[in-house]
């Protein structure tokens, strides 16, 4: 298998986290989303993803899109560990965290938003930068109420293995971290994410051990 990547994704940053999870191996491809304009933009890539977002995973059967179609993919094909709970209120529980996240809180923050915010709308960077975390803050701060006590002490976001909420959530947090976005109203989740960050299945998928990495400019 074959991950189309970009270090700083945090799509792809989710896959990557579910491919170390379930132990499967998969060549890293990296797609920068600002060298020559975008590489996910040229013809090439767009045949692979024609919404020209990373990340993709090509596998025998062909391509696939969405991070959250590729992780329910991994864990139809690679059913241990369970991504998932096994009940079934318990699993649409988990998936209405990820879903927050991928569906309401992530696109809004999007480079493809950013920019046309720039472009269109004249946002300067103070005003993406509060744009970003109005988002995060928003978002992140229903989801602090939807953690447990118990959970959080023990390091995830619903009781278990880590799983699809975890893998969501800790790549958003980097998001919010890289806009210095304020946290402080949400302890359950902030200690989750150290806790899951240090777990050697999340290590490895983090941006800085991509070998596309590239250290924030100063
Ligand atoms: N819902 C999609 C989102 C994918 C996505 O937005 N990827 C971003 C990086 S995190 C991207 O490729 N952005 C490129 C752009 O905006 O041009 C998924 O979960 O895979």
């Amino acid at each position: 298998m074959r991950l189309y990547s970009y270090f700083r994704s945090s799509a792809a940053y989710r896959v990557r986290i579910a491919l170390a999870l379930k132990k499967v191996d998969a060549e890293i491809l990296p797609v920068h989303l600002l060298k020559g304009g975008g590489e996910q933009l040229g013809p090439v890539y767009r045949k692979l993803n024609p919404q020209a977002l990373v990340p993709t995973l090509e596998t025998e059967a062909g391509a696939l899109t969405q991070s959250l179609a590729i992780i329910e993919y991994l864990e139809e094909t690679h059913p241990e560990p369970p991504l998932l709970p096994r009940e079934p209120f318990q699993r649409a529980r988990v998936r209405a965290f990820a879903l927050a996240i991928a569906c309401d809180i992530h696109p809004l923050n999007n480079l493809r938003v950013l920019n046309r915010l720039r472009t269109d709308f004249d946002a300067d960077q103070k005003a993406i930068e509060g744009w970003y975390c109005h988002w995060i803050q928003q978002g992140l701060g229903a989801l602090e109420l939807m953690v447990s006590d118990r959970a959080a002490a023990k390091g995830v976001c619903f009781e278990g293995p880590p799983g699809l909420a975890d893998i969501c959530l800790v790549p958003q947090m980097a998001n919010a971290r890289r806009y210095a976005c304020d946290l402080s109203a949400m302890p359950k989740l902030l200690a989750v994410d150290t806790a899951l960050r240090r777990r050697p299945e999340f290590r490895v998928a983090a941006p800085e051990a991509q070998g596309d990495y590239e250290p924030p400019a100063r």
